[in-house]
């Protein structure tokens, strides 16, 4: 715990900004705020620094920094196509075959050319009007021995490919999804005689699937009426002596307690089997002016029973964060200050005031993966809306939407999770975090455009989540700026 507080104390952060376009990444995940990459991180070269693989080019590190003229054009490969990255080689899948490349000597030596078999049963690479390789993560190390399989989705399963003497060959159909249902979402009318008609039946199957090592899990979600959900978990082991085929004898199946149907999946720490958690909206229409309630609700163990907490807010990206760097996810909660107090303050502060306060309590989970009932720490923020919330600002929109506060980054890799707001219109303010909560002050801020959306990843993977800051140019394309973080002595 010492040894926490003097990291902290002893290291500030700085940003160095560079632009770099290209790195994109998806939307958040509402529950744990985590963006993904749509871009790669390999080291090319093998000189120590990773370099970055971005639609259609690499971009290799020199000395901290990726120079515009250190990008080369990847090779000429037939769209669509999905390219990934293992140890500093490249892997293209296309339609058909699975091509691997090197770079060597300041050129692409091509490695291996293997036709996938089975492959067009397996979804095709996505994005087909793309003309560059498109980054998507599909190699996996199955059985931990160095080499990567390369796995797909397909109709009827996950398709699995080894590498066998020197070539990758199909080596499993994995069968672990729920079988289809019928879809009964629109029924047919038997009365009157006139409106009965043969409607085409349609089957659907949903499911979520992870692939950890040797173990494959899926989720289903079972729809129970009356608001509510319940899960059922498979999870099979695969065999590596058998080409990765599913070892039946070791399958486990699980249903789920019933739970809110706002919950979804979710591994609370690392030696869970399955938690769920989820945040739900309540809009209270009828109150002047309008205003909401965010419950945030958690279930460990299984799905055994329900901890919940209501606070009067929105919805706002990353309830489910691991602050502390433990390795146990904690919950974090929100109340904005614009709906407190009575109606008439309510209406006075919607018309007129242009600041509002937001408060950020953070519950750090226990040893019995429960989380305290009051908060462990609180932020107060002053959030400037611009113009008062009647106007209905840009600015103030992102506010409802959630998209001002982020609480996934850790600038100065001391573990503990670290607040970005964006308190104006023009100006990200960054507080490092420390085992006595939110720092008191910003220690650095970081300017950003009206138009400008900003998101946090680690791009150079040095462990110092970076802030990457996105607009589209007047050409239209997406541009991004990146600010790095470095630790700093103050
Ligand atoms: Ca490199
Ligand atoms: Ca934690
Ligand atoms: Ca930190
Ligand atoms: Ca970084």
């Amino acid at each position: 715990m010492i040894a926490s507080i003097v990291a902290c104390m002893t290291f500030g952060v700085v940003f160095t900004p560079q632009d770099i376009d290209g790195i994109r990444v998806s939307a958040p995940n509402p529950l744990t705020g985590n963006v993904r990459k749509l871009f790669l991180q390999t080291d090319l070269d093998a000189d120590g620094q990773t370099d970055l693989i971005v639609a259609g080019e690499a971009i290799f590190q020199r000395d901290g920094v990726y120079y515009p003229d250190q990008r080369v054009r990847l090779p000429e490969i037939p769209s669509p196509c999905w390219v990934d990255a293992w140890n500093g080689t490249l892997y293209f899948r296309t339609q058909d075959r699975l091509r691997v490349f090197r770079w060597a000597s300041g050129v692409w030596q091509q490695l291996g050319d293997d036709l996938l078999s089975g492959a067009h049963e397996s979804s095709s690479p996505c994005c087909g009007n793309e003309k560059q390789p498109v980054p998507y993560r599909y190699l996996y190390d199955l059985d931990g021995d160095g080499a990567p399989e390369a796995v797909f989705p397909g109709l009827d399963g996950l398709y699995v490919y080894a590498l066998r003497n020197g070539r990758y060959a199909e080596s499993a159909l994995l069968a672990v999804y729920p079988s289809v249902r019928i879809d009964d979402t629109y029924g047919a009318s038997l009365w009157p005689a006139a409106q009965r008609r043969l409607t085409p039946v349609d089957t659907w199957m949903g499911c979520q699937v992870a692939v950890e090592g040797l173990r494959v899990t899926s989720i289903e979600r079972l729809s129970v009426g009356g608001g509510a959900v319940r899960f059922r978990t498979n999870r099979y082991t695969l065999d590596p002596a058998q080409g990765f085929a599913i070892d039946p004898e070791k399958t486990v199946s699980t249903e789920s307690g019933l739970l809110p149907s706002y919950v979804e999946p979710l591994r609370l720490h690392s030696g869970d089997s399955l938690s769920f958690a989820g945040t739900r909206v309540d809009s209270l229409e009828t109150s002047v002016p309008p205003s909401s309630v965010l419950t945030t609700s958690v279930s460990a163990y299984g799905g055994a029973s329900v901890q919940t907490v209501r606070t009067p807010s929105f919805r706002v990206n990353g309830s489910f964060v691991d602050v502390n760097g433990d390795g146990r996810l904690d919950m974090i909660t929100h109340t904005t200050g614009l709906y407190g107090g009575g109606v008439r303050e309510t209406l006075v502060r919607f018309l007129s005031q242009t600041s509002v306060e937001h408060g950020i309590s953070v519950h750090l989970q226990n040893a019995e993966a429960t989380f305290p009932e009051s908060p462990t720490f609180r932020k107060r923020l002053a959030i400037d809306l611009d113009k008062p919330p009647v106007y209905r600002s840009h600015h103030a929109l992102a506010y409802y939407a959630g998209g001002l506060i982020d609480v996934t980054g850790d600038f100065n890799k001391d573990g503990w999770r670290d607040l970005v707001v964006r308190d104006r219109p023009n100006r990200l303010a960054i507080y490092l975090s420390a085992p006595q909560g939110f720092g008191e002050s910003a220690s650095a801020a970081i300017h950003i455009g009206p138009e400008e959306a900003f998101h946090i990843v680690d791009v150079n993977d040095d462990g110092l989540s970076d802030i990457v800051i996105s607009w589209s140019g007047a050409d239209e394309r997406p541009h991004s700026r990146i600010y790095f973080a470095r630790r700093d002595r103050p």
